[in-house]
């Protein structure tokens, strides 16, 4: 009989249960459950000092967050953005009635190829969405060249890059807004939740309209906003959360390493590329499996570890142009995203979490090297 206990491609990283009664007796002393209440401020104010950001907006969820941070800067018609990354970033586009525009992605980071945007970009386009895929950052400086150029926003797809540094400055604070999920398969967890990260105060005020149904005031409605609010009861458990990630993504960390060391003479098999003077925080440890060199596909490896109980996931195959909304757009064409479309076939996401023990990925290591 197989004893195996099931390992999933993340868990997350819960704070002591007895630190969280405080937070709740509270909540219950103020029947304040939402709408702005006294954590949710205090969780911005504790968010924006963690992060080195100006301004923070806390959401429901990381997807509702994209939508308004969309509305919040009036865009329309074309986005460029990636297709190589999780279903929400394009649906996005879709809520808001905007046309995707796909563009291909740089082999080394999976992030959106910025040399091929320019010729993407028509008299429609007036933005681009890039993710931090993986929390591996853009390539800011080039992105924003370009958006400089022709006039187009920037609102970077934030939500793998929680608490995560270039040169010591927050990757949060480039284009004209970042924004974060805090799901639960997050580095940092609200159970849901999510963030928009802008520069300003009166873009902040913007945003707060229209996660409140568009209301300025308790008379004033300026948009069709939706109901995008978080409560009290996630704002309360992100601020003990806070207490916590530090030693979280220091575990997330030596997991990473553990993997590197493990790994790294295995022929056919593409390690996560390092970056200088990044604080990664390891929401993925994605690798990329090459059937030749190897002598299993990717999907043949994905099977091996499921009979074993390890549960890896093939985030982000299928890539988004393949979904039956967006694969009939001309962009979408695998012709158009030769890399995405390689990496797609190649790419496993190996379990990546601050509580995977060392039991837990030598196993993973030898299923993986014993081949
Ligand atoms: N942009 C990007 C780039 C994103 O990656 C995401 C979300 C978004 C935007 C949108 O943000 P949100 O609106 O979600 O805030 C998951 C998540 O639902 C999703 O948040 C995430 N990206 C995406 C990459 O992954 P699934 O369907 O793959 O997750 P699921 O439920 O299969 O969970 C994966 C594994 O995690 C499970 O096998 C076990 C473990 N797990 C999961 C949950 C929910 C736990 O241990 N505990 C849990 O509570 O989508």
């Amino acid at each position: 009989m197989n004893e195996q206990k099931n390992i999933f491609v993340t868990q997350p990283y819960l704070p002591p249960l007895d630190e969280f009664y405080p937070f709740l007796e509270k909540i219950w002393g103020n029947k304040w459950l939402t709408n702005n209440g006294e954590y949710h401020k205090e969780f911005e104010k504790a968010l924006c000092e963690y992060l080195g950001v100006n301004h923070i907006s806390l959401f429901a969820n990381g997807t509702l967050a994209i939508i308004t941070a969309l509305q919040a800067m009036r865009i329309t018609g074309e986005v460029i953005t990636t297709p190589f990354s999780f279903v929400a970033t394009t649906h996005s586009l879709w809520w808001n009635g905007i046309k995707p525009v796909f563009v291909d992605i740089d082999p080394v980071s999976y992030n959106i190829d910025p040399n091929k945007i320019e010729a993407a970009i028509t008299p429609k386009t007036t933005a681009i969405l890039p993710v931090h895929v993986y929390g591996k950052p853009c390539n800011t400086e080039k992105i924003q060249e370009i958006a400089d150029i022709y006039g187009l926003k920037v609102i970077y797809d934030a939500c793998h890059a929680f608490g995560v540094e270039k040169n010591g400055q927050s990757i949060l604070n480039f284009g004209n807004m970042s924004i974060l999920s805090f799901h639960a398969t997050k580095v940092f967890t609200t159970f849901e939740g999510g963030a928009i990260v802008c520069n300003d105060e009166s873009t902040k005020k913007r945003i707060d309209f229209l996660k409140n149904f568009g209301f300025a005031d308790e008379t004033t409605v300026v948009a069709p906003g939706i109901n995008a609010k978080m409560n009290e009861f996630q704002a309360a458990f992100g601020l003990l959360q806070l207490n916590h990630i530090d030693k979280a993504i220091r575990m997330r960390q030596d997991v990473a390493e553990i993997y590197n060391e493990k790994l790294k003479n295995c022929v056919g098999v593409t390690l996560p590329a390092e970056v200088p003077g990044l604080r990664h925080t390891y929401p993925y440890y994605p690798i990329l499996v090459n059937k030749e060199k190897f002598g299993l596909s990717r999907n043949q490896l994905f099977e091996k570890l499921k009979e074993s109980n390890v549960f890896t996931r093939r985030y982000f195959y299928p890539l988004i142009s393949q979904f039956p909304a967006y694969r009939g757009l001309e962009s979408s064409k695998p012709d158009n995203l030769p890399v995405a479309t390689s990496i797609a076939e190649e790419v496993l996401c190996l379990p990546m979490y601050p509580n995977l023990s060392v039991d837990e990925i030598n196993l993973i290591c030898n299923l993986i090297t014993n081949n």
